[in-house]
Parts: structure tokens; C-alpha cells; sequence
């Protein structure tokens, strides 16, 4: 039985202890209560919800630690292929209704804290969202761990344990103001710090040639990287997977007691504050020159802790095995890169397996290949990462020599088989030698040395196909491919609609579409039955009374419930166009106010919430954060319209906040510039929680309307392929703009929202070329079809 065990060695060391792991709410609560009484962090003597939340949630951990220690022994001894994902970024948002709701004891949990006096649905709100990402790629990667580990699959997520993630957003009447904010605070009680896998990471040194000609990198600077787990629990299984978080920390010899004692406390600690700065903030992912190298830092340490620990334990289970060779390496692992942030992966492999393993280039360069893939999530040109060849050669000068040697064996390859591509070459290399600039492009190095490429919706392949990856099509054109983007059907619409979860278990008589979203088809044959319908109805209605309570408590606005609620959240972009949104809102408001009271009884009443963090240096972006403030402020407070419409900016848009907006959605708007947005998530999301979408033919949007069928979307807007040519048009001044959107334009200058000055934002759609002016995102141009289809989903909610 303890197979696994021998294999590590501890089996005879300790002993096999179950621990009574309560299954009765009155076990259950005297479990909490030990937990409250034993926990270190607070005080015997107060059990208020901030404490009940942390003594319940370490009595998860304990089970959640039970099925993770077992996950692990079990793929110890059967020794399947792991899959690894690397991401610099996780949302995980909150773990407590997601462990009792993957465990199945989320009733008993509740009846637990009732006979404590405590309230389930307060005791999770006490706890802080882990934010490691800024959006959609972080969250991605946090539904890909939960989906695994319901899936049994061995997988386990490698990231950075930031102090601080993203930012919180404030409110001010400057419009959006960043806190830092400390999830760990008190602590997280969903962390196991594990003092016994560490690895040393190196930064700059040199690179010295031995007598036998191999290659060693020495010197520089020595930081540790200590492992801190966050088991990753299943639905409705035992698999039990691992997110394994990365801190940096400097050794005790690093500390200089000759300093200290000498006063200088300053310097006696430098290398400790240094190892420190690694993991103090998540990146905010914009495009600033500020704290590059810092970044640079960030990817590498990431990538060389977690190859150092996936090489570890492949020889670990292999050497129990007896002898192996390092072909079978890619038979046992597979790593994932999301997007080109951890691409230092490559190099890393290539130079453990040659300067640390002792192989050849050819036989690491195989290994390599075979084991790494490359998931691509943007087309926009300035997420494409570069990194400056110098600041590359300073910090990591081995990796530099052997992503030099890449791009030669690349070109020679070019050169003797596909002299055809010639004339591409200087776009397809990896360096790029630009006299003014050389820099390393990374997603041409990933391209190069993964087996496996990949967009994140069918749109987005194939435009990576045919346009930013095309050359490469013709060498590897089984390479390319697509994986379109998902979300956990857990957090997503089981646990943050209880109502609509139930009345779908109720008309499947199964819950088995927890697990297997096809199933939800099976609704369409009650499409037409009115109880259903009425049910449906009463769980939205619920959803939105919750949702509006909330929006009240956090802007002081009252919205009705009745009203058709619309909604867009994510990040602020341009190419997301909030603008779009916004202008429409304010041409509504505008016709509104023309019209007479008996007109305006005929309208359509709406709520349309905004929200979304503006990346703090992103200028234009914050402008609109502040506009749709301004907007809100004279709307709901305009008392001849605002019976008819309110403008909500909800604040501090996070994970959390999504798991009440969307349940309470009707409308939902996914209309970014056609090409640009990769793929969405929350467009997912969203149409799961039975809202509609008004939308462009883009990203994931394409394939979601063929789903849910044509007449579940308001579809409007350019398409992907017609943007060039309207940009084109644009520029050799042939926009005729339509009066509508004049108008919009022209009552925002007029100063109707305040005398904040809008117009570098406004100047931003006008002009005839360049990006960032010259209307690049198509507002203008999509405008008149955006309203027209507005009009029509006012209509539809009739
Ligand atoms: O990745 C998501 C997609 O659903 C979205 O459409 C896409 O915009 C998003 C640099 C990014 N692409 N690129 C990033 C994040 C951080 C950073 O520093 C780029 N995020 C996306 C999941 O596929």
C-alpha cells in the first residue's frame, strides 16, 4: 500500500496516522473551535467572523492536505507524464466556497458555523482575493487548475508568490487611485511553506570555459527560491494538485554582521532587501521602461526554480526505478508556457541539461523541444515582449550565448533547407540586431523551440497563422494550433449562482453538467416551458436584488432591479472600448432628456455598470475610468432620467466582485475592435449565467454565438478582416463620422459632465492616422451599427 511511500523513503520513518477528519457539523464545529483555540494568530478569548473565518478555513486545509499528500504518493509510484504550467500571473480570488464546494461538505460547513453563531455567507467574505494577475491570462491559468485537478490530471501550476498583487482601486473625484494591497496581511492559511525545497537561482556572474571545454556560470549574485504549495483541490475527487509559489530569499551568510556591528545597518542587509524586491510586486504588464530588469529578474527566477524542481523530481522517481536515460524526459514532462512571460524556460532547460547534466547540444536541444510548448495570448505589438540584448547579457550571460547559438543554428537552418524564406529571415531571427536597438524578441524564441504553438480562440490561431507567426506556417505547419480558451463551471455558475444551479439539476435530474457543460443542451427541449421560465426569471430576479444591495453598499447608488441590467467589466483598454460603451450611454442620456415625460415611460429602464483597473500609467485608459464616474455622477442624479437610467462605476473590479456581477447580468458587452481582443473569458462566463451578449465578431465571441445561437447575441460592428481597409479609408480621409456620434462627442465638450477636460481622449478619435489618434480603435466607425443595436436589445427586453 505504501509504495510511494518506500520510493520517498519515509514510509518506515512515519508511521501511517489517519486523522479523524469530521464529517458531522457537530465534529466539524469542534474542529473549528480547536483551530480557533490552538491557532497561534489570535486570540483564545474572540471567535468574530474575521477569526471564525481562518480557524474554519485551516479545518479545510487539514482535508485538503490529507487528499494532496495522497495525490502526491499516488503519482509518485505510478509515475504518470506531468504537465507543468508556468505563469507569472494566478487569480486565484478567493479559496473557501471553492474548497467546501470541490469537497462536497460546503452543507455541513454551513450547519457547523450555525451552531458557532456564525453565518457561512459572512464568515467567506472575511477573506482577501489572492490577486497574482492582472486579468484575463492570470485567470485563465487559475480555471486551468481547477479544471485539471477535476479532470485527475497531474498537473501542477508554478508561479511567484508576489506580497503584493494587483493594486486596489479607489475612487476619488480624480478618478482611479492604486493602494497597494496586502493579501497577506494576517496570513493565508491556503499556503504550506515547504523549508525543504529550495533551489538557488544566480543573476549576472560570468561565464568560465573548464579544461574539458564545458561551460559554467559562476559569480554574481545568489538568491534562494523557497517553494510555498497551495493545494489545488478537485471537484468531487481526491485529486488533489499543487500551485507552487516561488519566494526569494537571501542566505543567513548573506547577512554582514561586520556591518551591522559596525553600525551600518543599511548595508549589512542590502543582499536580504535585494532577494526581497524579487517578489514584492506583481508586474503591473505595462509597457514602461521603469523596473525592466526587475521584471527580467521576476521571469527568470521563476523559471529556473521550477526547472531546477521538475528536473529534481523526474530524476527522483527515476533513480528509484534504476536507470534511465534523459530521452525519456519529455515521455514524463510537459511544460506550458503562458505567454512569452516565462519564455526564459528554453534557455534555462538547454543549460541544466548541458552545463549541469553533462549533455550534448543536440541532445538537450531535443529534450528541450519535446518538452516545451507556447500558448500565445495577444496580437497588439506592445504586449510582444523584447528584451534588450545588453540588459540580457549583463544578468544572465550564459542564457544570452545560448539563445545566440538558437538564432545561428535557426538561420544555417534557413540558409541550407528553405532559402526560399531568405529575404523573411531578418523578421524570423530570433535577435533582433537593429543598430539603435538590439533586442531578444521572445515570442520568435518561443516559436523556434516549442513543439507546440497555440491562440486562445479559432479567430485568434488563425491570425497568428496568417499574420504575426505566418512565415513560420510553411517550416512547421502542423505546429500552429488552436486551443480556444474556457472557464470552471465550478466557481463560475455552480458556486456563485446556487439559485440557477439548482433549477438546472432540478430539469437535467443530474448535476453531472458540473463536469461536462454539454449537458446543459439538454435544457432546450424545456426552452418553452413556462414553470422553468418562471423559475429561470426568479433566480435572476434573486441574482440582481443581491447585486443591487451590493452596489449600493459600495457607491451609494439605488438601482432597480427591474431594470434591464447591462454589463461591462474588464480591464480598461482602448481596444476594449469602454469608450464605445460610454459614448452610447451618454447619447442615450442626452435623447432622454430631450424627450417628454410620456416618451420616456416607453423606454427601455437600464442599470449599465462599468468596471475595470486602468494600468496605473495608461493615461487614456484612466481618463475613461474618470469619465464613466463623472457620467454616473449627473445621471443618477438627474431626477427626470434617472427613473430610466443609472451609470454604475463599480470599484475595484476583481474575482470576487465578477462572482456577483455575473450571476445578476442580462446584458452583457464584449465589444472590442474586431482582431484584437485574443479571446475573453468573462464573454463565457457571462453567457453560462444565462445573459445575453451584444458583441463584435471577435475572439472567443465568434464561437460562443455559434453556441448559443444568433439570436442570443447582438452582434454588430467591423469585422477582422475589413479593419485595414477601414483604417485605410480613414486615412486618405474618407470617414463621413455619423451625427450621433458627433453628438455624443460634442456634449461631453460642452462640459455637461463637469470641467474635467476631456479632450485629449476625445482628439484621440479624431485626425485621419497613427495609433493612439486618428479613432485607431474604430469608434467612430462602429458607433452607428452599436446603436442601432442597441435599440434592438431595448426592444428584445420588452
Ligand atoms: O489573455 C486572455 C484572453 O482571453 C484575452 O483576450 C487576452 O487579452 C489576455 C502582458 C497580457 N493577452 N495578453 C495579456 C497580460 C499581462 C502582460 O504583462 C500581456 N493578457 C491577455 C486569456 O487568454
Amino acid at each position: 500500500k505504501n509504495n510511494g511511500a518506500a520510493k520517498l523513503g519515509i514510509a518506515e520513518k512515519i508511521p501511517p496516522v489517519s486523522y479523524p477528519l469530521a464529517e458531522e457539523p457537530a465534529e466539524i464545529a469542534s474542529n473549528i473551535s480547536f483551530h480557533a483555540k490552538y491557532s497561534p494568530h489570535f486570540s483564545p478569548f474572540k471567535f468574530d467572523p474575521e477569526e471564525a473565518y481562518f480557524s474554519t478555513a485551516e479545518s479545510v486545509r487539514d482535508r485538503l492536505i490529507e487528499q494532496w499528500n495522497e495525490t502526491y504518493l499516488h503519482y509518485h509510484k505510478t509515475d504518470p507524464k506531468q504537465t507543468y504550467y508556468l505563469s507569472m500571473e494566478y487569480l486565484q480570488g478567493r479559496a473557501l466556497t471553492n474548497a467546501i464546494g470541490n469537497l462536497g461538505i460546503g452543507g455541513a460547513y454551513a450547519d457547523a458555523l450555525k451552531k458557532l453563531g456564525h453565518d457561512l455567507e459572512e464568515i467567506v467574505e472575511q477573506e482577501k482575493d489572492a490577486a497574482l494577475g492582472n486579468g484575463g491570462l492570470g485567470r485563465l491559468a487559475s480555471c486551468f487548475l481547477d479544471s485539471m485537478a477535476t479532470l485527475n490530471l497531474p498537473a501542477w501550476g508554478y508561479g511567484l508568490r508576489y506580497r503584493y498583487g494587483l493594486f486596489k482601486q479607489c475612487i476619488t473625484k480624480d478618478g482611479q487611485e492604486e493602494v497597494a494591497e496586502d493579501w497577506l496581511e494576517k496570513f493565508s492559511p491556503w499556503e504550506i511553506v515547504r523549508h525543504d525545497v529550495t533551489f538557488p537561482v544566480r543573476f549576472f556572474g560570468r561565464v568560465e570555459v573548464n579544461p574539458s571545454g564545458s561551460r559554467e556560470w559562476i559569480g554574481g549574485e545568489v538568491v534562494q527560491a523557497l517553494a510555498y504549495d497551495v493545494p489545488i483541490p478537485g471537484y468531487k475527487t481526491k485529486n488533489t494538485n499543487s500551485l507552487r509559489l516561488w519566494e526569494a530569499k537571501a542566505c543567513a551568510q548573506d547577512f554582514n554582521l561586520f556591518l551591522f556591528n559596525d553600525g551600518q545597518y543599511e548595508s549589512a542587509g542590502e543582499l536580504h532587501s535585494r532577494a526581497q524586491q524579487i517578489c514584492a510586486v506583481l508586474y503591473p504588464g505595462d509597457a514602461t521602461e521603469n523596473g525592466k530588469l526587475l521584471r527580467l529578474k521576476q521571469q527568470f527566477f521563476l523559471c529556473s526554480a521550477s526547472l531546477q524542481d521538475i528536473i529534481f523530481r523526474f530524476k527522483e522517481r527515476k533513480d528509484a526505478c534504476g536507470s534511465w536515460q534523459w530521452s525519456e524526459f519529455p515521455k514524463k514532462v510537459a511544460v506550458q508556457l503562458n505567454d512569452t512571460h516565462p519564455t526564459l524556460a528554453i534557455p534555462e532547460l538547454m543549460r541544466l541539461l548541458m552545463d549541469e547534466e553533462g549533455l550534448g547540444w543536440d541532445e538537450a536541444w531535443d529534450v528541450t523541444t519535446k518538452t516545451i510548448a507556447y500558448t500565445n495570448h495577444t496580437v497588439l505589438p506592445e504586449a510582444l515582449e523584447k528584451w534588450s540584448q545588453s540588459v540580457m547579457w549583463k544578468l544572465l550571460p550564459r542564457h544570452m550565448e545560448i539563445i545566440d547559438e538558437i538564432d545561428k543554428r535557426f538561420m544555417a537552418m534557413i540558409h541550407t533547407s528553405r532559402t526560399d524564406l531568405e529575404s523573411k529571415l531578418t523578421s524570423m531571427r530570433i535577435l533582433d540586431n537593429s543598430p539603435q536597438k538590439p533586442v531578444v524578441r521572445m515570442a520568435n524564441l518561443c516559436v523556434v523551440s516549442s513543439h507546440t504553438v497555440n491562440g486562445v480562440a479559432q479567430l485568434h490561431s488563425d491570425i497568428l497563422k496568417s499574420e504575426l507567426f505566418a512565415d513560420y506556417v510553411s517550416i512547421w505547419p502542423s505546429k500552429f494550433q488552436n486551443k480556444t480558451n474556457g472557464i470552471t463551471p465550478r466557481r463560475w455558475l455552480h458556486f456563485c449562482s446556487p439559485e440557477l444551479s439548482s433549477i438546472i439539476n432540478k430539469w437535467l435530474n443530474t448535476d453531472r453538467w458540473v463536469t461536462n457543460l454539454d449537458l446543459l443542451a439538454g435544457l432546450r427541449k424545456f426552452a418553452d416551458n413556462e414553470d422553468l421560465q418562471s423559475e429561470w426569471a426568479s433566480a435572476k430576479m434573486a441574482n440582481k436584488r443581491r447585486l443591487s444591495q451590493y452596489i449600493l453598499r459600495v457607491t451609494g447608488v439605488t438601482v432597480d432591479p427591474n431594470s434591464l441590467f447591462d454589463i461591462q467589466v474588464k480591464r480598461i483598454h482602448e481596444y476594449k472600448r469602454q469608450l464605445l460603451n460610454i459614448l452610447g450611454v451618454i447619447y442615450r442620456y442626452k435623447k432622454l432628456k430631450e424627450m417628454n415625460p410620456e416618451e420616456r415611460r416607453k423606454t427601455t429602464p437600464r442599470t449599465v455598470m462599468i468596471g475595470g483597473k486602468a494600468f496605473a500609467t495608461y493615461t487614456n485608459a484612466k481618463r475613461i475610468v474618470k469619465l464613466v464616474n463623472d457620467v454616473g455622477d449627473v445621471v443618477n442624479t438627474d431626477p427626470e432620467v434617472n427613473d430610466y437610467l443609472k451609470v454604475v462605476f463599480v470599484p475595484n473590479y476583481n474575482v470576487s466582485v465578477a462572482e456577483m456581477l455575473i450571476p445578476g447580468s442580462e446584458l452583457s458587452q464584449h465589444i472590442s475592435t474586431a482582431g484584437m481582443e485574443a479571446s475573453g473569458t468573462s464573454n463565457m462566463k457571462f453567457a453560462l449565467n444565462g445573459c445575453l451578449i451584444i458583441g463584435t465578431l471577435d475572439g472567443a465571441n465568434v464561437e460562443i454565438r455559434e453556441e448559443i445561437g444568433e439570436d442570443n447575441f447582438f452582434l454588430f460592428g467591423a469585422t477582422a478582416d475589413e479593419v485595414p481597409k477601414i483604417r485605410k479609408d480613414r486615412e486618405n480621409g474618407l470617414f463621413k463620422p455619423d451625427p450621433r456620434f458627433e453628438e455624443a462627442k460634442q456634449f461631453v465638450r460642452s462640459g455637461a459632465f463637469g470641467s474635467y477636460d476631456y479632450s485629449p481622449l476625445l482628439d484621440s478619435l479624431e485626425g485621419n492616422s497613427g495609433y493612439g489618434r486618428g479613432d485607431y480603435f474604430l469608434v467612430g466607425h462602429d458607433f452607428p451599427s452599436y446603436m442601432d443595436t442597441q435599440a434592438k436589445v431595448d426592444e428584445a427586453y420588452k
